[in-house]
C-alpha cells in the first residue's frame, strides 16, 4: 500500500523519465510453509526494486529465477535482499528450489 501511493506521488510529482528516483522502491516476500506470500509480486517495469525476503520457514530456501537471473539462499528464520531489475514489462517466475512443488510466484512487471 505505502509502495504504491509512494510511486503515484513520485509520479505524479516527478512526471515521466523519472524511474531511476524509484530505484528505493521496497517489496516484501515471505516464505511460510514452503510457499511464497503473495505469489504474484507486481512491481514497476523499467525499474530498479528492492525485494526483503524473509523466510518465516525454520528451513532454508533459495530464491530462484531463471527468468530475473537471480538466486539466493535463505537460511531459515532469516531474511535476504533481492534487487530486481530493470526489467521490461512482463511475467518472470520464481520458485523455491528447495520445494519447487509450493514454493511458486511470479513477478509481473507492468
Ligand atoms: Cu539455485
Amino acid at each position: 500500500m505505502h509502495s504504491r501511493l509512494l510511486t503515484a506521488l513520485l509520479t505524479a510529482t516527478l512526471g515521466a523519465g523519472t524511474s531511476l528516483a524509484l530505484a528505493n522502491d521496497a517489496y516484501t516476500l515471505t516464505i511460510k510453509d514452503h510457499r511464497f506470500e503473495p505469489a504474484e509480486l507486481t512491481i514497476p517495469a523499467d525499474t530498479r526494486v528492492k525485494v526483503t525476503v524473509k523466510n518465516l520457514d525454520p528451513t532454508p530456501e533459495e530464491f530462484e529465477s531463471y527468468e530475473l537471473n537471480r538466486e539466493k539462499i535463505i537460511a531459515g528464520g532469516k531474511e535476504a535482499i533481492v534487487y530486481i531489475g530493470p526489467v521490461q514489462a512482463g511475467r518472470y517466475p520464481f520458485f523455491g528450489e528447495f520445494n519447487q512443488d509450493t514454493a511458486k510466484g511470479v513477478i509481473i512487471a507492468e
